[in-house]
């Protein structure tokens, strides 16, 4: 049993492998083949060496291989920035079952839609998440999909115990992961529809990414990377992110999140090297870093991404961080590009770099379709060797975002210059990026208009200092306005059990949307309206 997926077509497969690219070589080689006594993870007061993370991840497969799970299942996997969080990984990986692995700031709503689309066999979760306290929702569940039988709790005092099951020695175990042409796990999408998408990565193509990463970011065995962000983002998992430093055979530090203080501690205690931050995180270390600036002496990179960073807090990071900066245009549909370790000054703060590989066809577009001209707008298409052909089960989606030649259409407004280096310019998706965290409007309007009280609602982005986007939901009341109110919405929105940065900041009561021609709520106006709105507020 395999994952259906749309490949990439047999004349591409042969050149990526001609040249390289792909090696036909599971994603489990990331950890097998590393110095077994090096240190791979600090977690805590916890210590794993490549030994241990080999070790413990076979006898969790052993484990699962007992429950009887087998090769084109799928699993769910929630966990905070643990290093359970590679065990489980890796231990999946090396019988072929297929994870989702949800962000932990995941809720209900989120979960309950992958469950939906990959009607996983087990679940793997922690308890620190509210969901998993008690086994409510684990019953709600199985109530939802009765062939999921089986749950792992990272610690608990239900379910069945995850540090158990890796401790438990499998001497026996037959691997067997998926052929390295097809899917190794599930990245998650942020969206621009109602459903989450699911992106199907195989481990040639993953592989082949975290490779081409290590080089370009030059990680090697004496790398000690931060992992800040959430470890189940692409990331920090392959930008080159975790997976990135266990090729390198270098060590990989979690933080329970990106807080300045907790991640300024781990950077002086570990001699951390390099960190991944998002663009209010690194705005927050640089106020942070007035008064602590030797607890960063270690630091010698900081990757930013995931959202537009301004060109002035750019230009101040070596002075306040005292360490160099480098930018990523980076999506879990694959295509990363990143600024260059001796890319000149201004390309580093003025760029989001270019792609990182030479077979990544980029072309920048006009609403015509036409590439346009060096310097001007467009929209970022792209395909190559570790560039998605398709979402998974999403043919609709699919034909309006991936052309007839297998271009995937980014939504990326961008421009490119004549070197080749991308500027990200604006977005042409109905998506809201809030500090680098995504939210598709329309599943947050289609909860909204299930509302008795609202006719209508749109949600665009709201600029914001420190976040740079926030949501705004502009909602027309059915009947008295007057009975709608800010809070209750809020409240209403959470009893979807939605992940709480998905909440709107801000709500905007209206009579009517302003509509395009074609009958569509005008966005453009309405983005207009709220800044010009907040300006106001502002002056008064
Ligand atoms: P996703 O497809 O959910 O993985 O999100 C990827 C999207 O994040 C990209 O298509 C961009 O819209 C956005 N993004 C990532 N990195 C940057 C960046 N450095 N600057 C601006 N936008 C970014
Ligand atoms: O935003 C992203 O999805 C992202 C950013 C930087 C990404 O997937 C990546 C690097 O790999």
């Amino acid at each position: 049993m395999t994952i259906e997926f749309t490949a990439w077509p047999n004349e591409f497969a042969e050149i990526y492998r001609q040249k390289g690219y792909w090696t036909d070589r599971p994603l489990t080689d990331l950890i097998d083949h590393a110095p077994k006594e090096s240190v791979a993870i600090l977690c805590g007061e916890r210590q794993f060496t490549y030994a241990d993370l080999c070790q413990k991840s076979q006898n969790l497969a052993g484990y699962l291989h007992r429950l009887g799970l087998k090769k084109g299942d799928t699993a769910l996997v929630q966990l905070p920035n643990v290093a359970e969080f590679y065990v489980v990984f890796f231990a999946l990986i090396r019988l072929g079952i297929v994870p989702v692995n949800a962000l932990f700031s995941h809720n209900e709503n989120e979960l309950s839609a992958y469950v939906k689309q990959i009607q996983p066999s087990i679940v793997i979760a922690s308890q620190q998440h509210k969901l998993f306290e008690n086994d409510q929702y684990w019953l709600k569940l199985q109530q939802q999909d009765p062939s999921l039988k089986h749950i792992l709790l990272a610690e608990g005092s239900w379910g069945a115990s995850l540090v158990e099951a890796m401790a438990i020695s499998s001497p026996n175990l037959v691997e067997h992961p998926n052929a390295a042409d097809q899917v190794a796990f599930f990245q998650l999408s942020g969206g621009s529809t109602g459903t989450p998408k699911l992106i199907p990565r195989t481990h040639n193509d993953y592989f082949f990414s975290i490779r081409r990463s290590v080089e370009i970011c030059e990680f090697s065995s004496s790398t000690v990377y931060l992992c800040a962000l959430p470890c189940a983002h692409n990331f920090p998992m392959s930008s080159p992110g975790a997976f990135g430093v266990f090729h390198a055979g270098g060590c990989l530090v979690m933080a329970p999140n990106p807080e300045a203080n907790v991640c300024f501690d781990l950077i002086e205690r570990h001699q951390v090297k390099v960190v991944a931050l998002v663009p209010p995180a690194l705005a927050l270390w640089m106020q942070v870093a007035v008064d602590r600036k030797p607890s960063l002496a270690s630091l010698s990179l900081v990757q930013v991404g995931g959202a537009k960073l301004s060109e002035s807090i750019a230009r101040q990071v070596p002075e306040k961080l005292g360490c160099q900066l480098q930018q990523i245009l980076g999506m879990a549909e694959g295509l990363v590009n990143y600024t260059r370790l001796d890319d000149d000054f201004e390309s580093i703060v003025k760029t989001q770099g270019y792609p990182m590989c030479s077979m990544d066809e980029v072309k920048v577009i006009g609403v015509n379709g036409q590439q346009v001209a060096p310097g001007e707008e467009g929209e970022l298409v792209t395909r190559g060797p570790y560039t998605i052909r398709g979402y998974y089960k999403a043919p609709e989606h699919n034909a309006k975002v991936f052309d007839s030649e297998g271009f995937y259409h980014t939504g990326d407004l961008v421009s490119q210059n004549e070197k080749g280096y991308l500027t990200v310019v604006g977005r042409d998706k109905d998506q809201i990026n809030r500090g680098g965290e995504k939210i598709a409007a329309e599943e947050i309007e289609n909860l909204l208009l299930k509302h008795e009280h609202i006719l209508h609602s749109a949600l665009v982005a709201m600029p914001d200092q420190v976040m740079g986007e926030k949501i705004c939901a502009f909602v027309v009341p059915r009947y008295n306005s007057s009975k709608l109110k800010s809070v209750q919405l809020r409240k209403y929105l959470r009893g979807f059990g939605i992940a709480d940065y998905k909440v709107p900041d801000r709500f905007e009561f209206i009579d009517a949307l302003p509509i395009t021609p074609v009958g569509k709520p005008n966005k453009v106006v309405l983005r207009e309206v709220i800044r010009q709105r907040l300006q106001l507020n502002n002056v008064s």
